[in-house]
């Protein structure tokens, strides 16, 4: 690996750590040698880290989810842009995967679907993200 190489994945790994420190947390996923985008989510009060996630189209994706700290129960949903639902699970402390293979560009919002009585939704307090399928 050369020393350019080097500085530039310094470079990219430092952005994403302040981008992350900034809330702004967008993760812009780059395939394994498996050709597999892996991407890891964690979810909690009112958050998913990272809720901005790009990956390519026509390559497998896989997202590992699971719950942060603290006791409340949080879910997750991740939809097509067509409003068809792609996962659908309850998040715990072990990860759970969702492997899929986006066909086309397009934005699929994530959301947890949780709501405890009248109080606002998890999703209205905060706890959604978009994974971007770019071509
Ligand atoms: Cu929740």
């Amino acid at each position: 690996m050369s020393r350019l190489t080097l500085l530039v994945l310094a470079a990219a790994t430092a952005a994403v750590a302040l981008c992350a420190l900034g809330g702004e947390a967008s993760y812009r996923a780059s395939p394994d040698s498996d050709g597999v985008q892996r991407i890891a989510i964690v979810g909690g009060s009112y958050y998913f880290q990272p809720d901005h996630i790009v990956v390519r189209a026509n390559q497998p994706v896989e997202l590992s989810v699971r719950v942060g700290s603290g006791l409340i129960p949080h879910g997750f949903v991740l939809e097509a842009p067509d409003g068809r639902k792609v996962a659908e699970l309850k998040l715990g402390a072990t990860a759970q995967t969702v492997s899929f293979t986006p066909k086309r560009a397009g934005r699929y919002p994530f959301y947890c679907p949780n709501r405890l009585l009248f109080f606002k939704s998890h999703r209205e307090e905060g706890m959604s993200g978009y994974l971007d399928v770019v071509e």
